[in-house]
């Protein structure tokens, strides 16, 4: 029983912390993980053995065993046993992997508590990594991405952030900067007006190649918000097109009813799927339609609402038919930079007038057999993508907090340009203030300047356990 004594807390005043791993629901095995001063304390007060407790087991071994509390057996579990400083949080570290389910990893969790630990916060874990220095800020959100993860591509570009691909661009960077912040402050011991000309100039290039690395990872952000956040496509057009049917060839599998009678799908749909890596939420919709029934008309609604926001916005017509006005102004009204027309049906011929249409990317489909299809796979792609090259092997990229820290740090850094192309001693003060901000900001990527806040809103979002 917990006997009340302080050992959950080690020398610097840090706090045992447990939690559940695993994903709640039916599995295999669940895992409950032990980190802090007190873990094998508690391992050694739970765990019933062959062999030596778990606080005398070398770092890296495990042991098969029950786990005891109260008289009670809880579960039959494998111990895993990790020694800090080399171990996931730096600390004393205990994994319990019992059986899976609701029960059991709970009956764990609680017997842990009732000992010295505390359940842990969202993301504690990762966030003893980085306090203890084994990662890097830039590491740790790349643990969240990987977890969050919906595509391949997105996968493995998290993973080369954890490996540090992302931390060795912004330490390059820093580094660099400091070079050249460093030499800039060094041209204030000279005494006014005898300043070798040579030596601002190389300031100045040096500044511009800064800027010019800065430019490079900020061109990632576009790939980085795709893989990270995904994108939305939209189908709309007239009732009876064949939207649904587009939507089913595009899942490969019949999600939606595709009824010759019009008006069949009356709210929206929505699916996910990966193109080229790029996970995609693809909503079908009601058919536009002029009509008195409420039901449609809110659906009709939704179509417009769901459009607007959309990334993409694949708009389908049957070209077997001639276009009313309406449909016509419709046309008119898509914007090229997002939207793709699909000229549907064309097994049935064509009748439909299609002169005077705004310059669009459009494919001919006859989407009951599958014809088109690849390719508007392809323009749905290659659209997304935008300026991303998703062709090159997975890699880092940028998200949100990384772009805006870069741009702040460009900004610093051009203001330290500007007042450096302008010349004259008295600009010298100002543009070191601004390289020092600049400085302070690229800190902000790693985590190297860092304050509570920020690490409050990454770690938040990670799950508790991890
Ligand atoms: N001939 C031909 N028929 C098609 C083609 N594509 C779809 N259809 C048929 O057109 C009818 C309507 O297809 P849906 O996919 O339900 O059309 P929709 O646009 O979702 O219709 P609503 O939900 O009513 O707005 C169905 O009978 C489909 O089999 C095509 O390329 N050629
Ligand atoms: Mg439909």
């Amino acid at each position: 029983m917990f006997n009340g004594d302080k050992t959950s807390e080690g020398t610097n005043g840090e706090e045992t912390i447990a939690a559940i791993a695993t994903a709640p629901g039916e599995g295999g095995i669940s895992v409950i993980r032990i980190s802090g001063p007190a873990a094998f304390s508690i391992a050694d007060a739970l765990f019933i053995g062959q062999g030596a407790p778990p606080s005398q087991r070398r770092h890296g071994t495990f042991a098969f065993g029950r786990i005891r509390d109260q008289d009670h057996d809880l579960d039959e579990v494998l111990m895993l046993f990790m020694r800090g400083p080399r171990s996931y949080t730096g600390e004393d570290t205990v994994e319990i992997q019992g059986h899976g389910g609701s029960q059991c990893a709970r009956r764990i969790l609680r017997a842990v508590l009732r000992r010295n630990a505390r359940l842990a916060e969202p993301g504690e874990f990762t966030k003893r990594a980085f306090l203890a220095g084994r990662i890097d800020l830039l590491q740790a959100e790349a643990v969240l991405d990987l977890i969050r993860a919906r595509s391949e591509r997105a996968a493995a570009a998290a993973l080369d952030q954890m490996e540090g691909g992302l931390s060795a661009s912004f330490a390059a960077l820093y580094d660099d900067l400091v070079v050249v912040a460093a030499s800039l402050e060094a041209t204030l011991d000279f005494p006014e007006d005898e300043l070798p000309a040579p030596y601002l100039d190389e300031i100045r290039s040096s500044l511009a190649k800064v800027q010019q690395a800065a430019e490079a990872l900020l061109a990632t952000w576009e790939e980085g918000h795709l893989l990270r956040d995904g994108a939305v496509a939209v189908i709309s057009g007239r009732a009876n097109v064949g939207k649904s049917t587009l939507l089913n060839a595009l899942l490969g599998k019949d999600r939606a009813i595709v009824s010759a009678m019009p008006g069949t799908t009356r709210d929206t749909i929505e699916e996910s799927l990966v193109l080229q890596g790029i996970p995609v939420r693809l909503v079908d919709t009601a058919g536009l339609r002029e009509t008195d029934c409420e039901v449609e008309q809110e659906g009709i609604r939704r179509t417009q609402a769901h459009i607007e926001k959309a990334d993409l916005h694949i708009h389908v017509i049957d070209v077997s038919h001639p276009l009313d006005e309406v449909e016509q102004a419709r046309l008119q009204r898509l914007d090229p930079k997002r939207s793709i027309l699909l000229l549907n049906k064309v097994d049935l011929g064509r009748a439909a007038d299609l002169s005077g249409l705004p310059a669009l990317r459009t494919i001919e489909t006859s989407l009951i057999s599958g014809q088109g299809l690849e390719a508007i796979k392809g323009v749905m792609a290659e659209m997304l993508a935008g300026h991303a090259d998703l062709s090159s092997r997975p890699h880092a990229t940028i998200s949100e907090r990384h772009r805006s820290i870069l741009l702040a740090a460009l900004d610093e850094t051009r203001m330290a340009a500007g007042l450096l192309s302008a010349g004259g001693d008295e600009a010298l003060v100002p543009a070191c203030t601004h390289l020092r901000a600049a400085l302070e900001s690229l800190g902000q990527a790693t985590g190297r300047v860092y304050h509570d806040e920020l690490l409050k809103t990454i770690f938040s979002q990670f799950c508790i356990g991890k």
